[in-house]
């Protein structure tokens, strides 16, 4: 068993000078802990020389770390898995520049990427088959709007036809009345794992899950579609889906995709439907934010589609942004029993057996660079693990690096809410727990306003 990493009691801003950089993926879960002992070494004897020289000691907030309190309630409630940061067991993450190794240049990143990808593809999401069908929309009458006269809104329905047979998944878009086509605005599109969006009720009571008042008054465009629609969230919904649809029938292999991949492949429909046929949306500035599940969804939908310019994932945890290696709170053995539909059957291989997975979720952040990866957490959404979604960030730091636009590599994380962004990337750290709020949309829109010039 383990000390915990990071010394989080040490002010942020001297840890940064000292680790800063310290996050190349060669760098070992055993080196990084010496250089941050070495870090906290260097701390103290600032703080010495400080004491000694008079002068007072600047104070920062301290950065997070879990609140025991919640450990203990997590650890007694789900005594089989592990909430302790000192039990997280010894990792070493694989190359984030996959198994071709750190190129010379950016010149050799799409090989591999295209690697990395493969990988992902085979053990974790799946492979997305070829579609051998074809797809239109259809509009249907448009819907009530909530944001009384601040926009537009349409109810689409996406169509696939194979044959003599359909299938169609609903979603709504709605566009500030101010956009043209010579003044097109980025369009975020919302993974809905909740409750299915009803723009009559939202007349009512707004929508804190999706504010769309929010994200027109931050002059975007807003899509909503419901994960179910595509792909239902069971495990016996397989045959429902677009899966089933497109295999007519036939069993999915190990390998073949699973409904989080299903899922981003609705949002991407939805980008080609934008893209063809609502000139107010600006293509090049693309949004897709998902929670939790959905959130995995956001991070792979970006992953497989590179015509996302940002992908948000709120709260996504295990199979999402979390370090799968930190075994941290749900693990891929319960991820897996619980939820066999959302990734590809091979994923159960490695249930128990981390280390043996031939990736881990900083090298999906690595898959969206140079484009922005957001990640935010909530304080006691310790069952996702923070800081293991913290650190993949981190750790396709010598990535975004090498693309010319460096991210955030600070080892320790931020206080409690407030928000980081370096370059591309950007997260925050919420109080309270597992839940996609007006907060966590407040701090997205704002990382939008600066990646997008809003
Ligand atoms: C949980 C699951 C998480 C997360 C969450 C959600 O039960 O263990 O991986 O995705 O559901 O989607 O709300």
């Amino acid at each position: 068993m383990l000390t915990d990493p990071f010394p989080e009691r040490v002010p942020e801003r001297i840890t940064e000078r000292v680790t800063e950089r310290v996050t190349a993926s060669f760098v070992s879960h055993r080196q990084r802990r010496y250089l941050l002992a070495a870090a906290a070494f260097t701390f103290a004897v600032a703080v010495q020389g400080a004491a000694r020289a008079e002068e007072p000691v600047q104070k920062s907030p301290p950065s997070w770390s879990a609140d025991p309190a919640v450990v203990e309630k997590l650890s007694r409630s789900r005594p089989d898995f592990n909430y302790r940061e000192s039990e997280v067991p010894d990792y070493e993450l694989p190359d984030v520049f996959g198994p071709l190794g750190k190129p010379a240049n950016a010149a050799g990143w799409p090989e591999r990427r295209a690697a990395i990808l493969e990988l992902f593809r085979s053990h974790v999401y799946g492979h997305r088959p070829t579609i051998d069908a074809e797809i239109s929309y259809e509009r249907a009458e448009p819907p009530v709007d909530p944001t009384r006269g601040q926009a537009r809104g349409q109810r689409v329905f996406c169509v696939v036809t194979k044959g003599d047979r359909t299938f169609k998944f609903p979603f709504y878009l709605y566009v500030p009345a101010t956009a043209t086509a010579d003044k097109p605005v980025p369009l975020i599109i919302f993974i809905n794992n909740r409750t299915p969006t009803d723009p009559e009720a939202m007349l009512e009571t707004p929508n804190d899950f999706w504010p769309l008042d929010m994200i027109i008054e931050a002059g975007c465009a807003a899509a909503v579609f419901h994960t179910s629609d595509v792909d239902p969230d069971r495990a016996d919904g397989y045959l429902e889906g677009i899966r089933g649809f497109l295999a007519e029938g036939q069993p999915r292999a190990r390998d073949a995709w699973g409904a989080l991949s299903a899922w981003g492949w609705g949002a991407s429909r939805i980008a080609d439907y934008a893209i063809e046929n609502v000139p107010q949306t600006d293509p090049q500035r693309l949004a897709v934010v998902g929670h939790s599940r959905g959130g995995k969804a956001a991070l792979w939908a970006a992953a497989e589609d590179p015509r996302f310019a940002i992908s948000y994932s709120n709260n996504s945890g295990c199979g999402g942004a979390a370090l799968s290696r930190r075994r941290f709170g749900e693990t891929i053995a319960r991820i897996t029993s619980s939820f066999p539909h959302w990734f590809c059957e091979h994923l159960t291989t490695y249930a128990g057996s981390e280390p043996a997975l031939p990736v881990d979720q900083h090298q999906l952040m690595a898959l969206i660079a140079p484009r922005s990866a957001y990640v935010a957490s909530a304080a006691e959404d310790l069952w996702a693990d923070p800081r293991g979604e913290y650190l993949s960030l981190v750790h396709a730091a010598p990535v975004f690096e090498l693309l010319g636009k460096p991210s955030i590599q600070t080892a320790t994380m931020p206080p409690v809410d407030t928000q980081r962004v370096e370059g591309p990337t950007g997260y925050h750290i919420r109080s309270g727990g597992h839940n996609l709020t007006r907060d966590d949309w407040g701090r997205f829109l704002r990382f939008a306003a600066g990646r997008f010039s809003l």
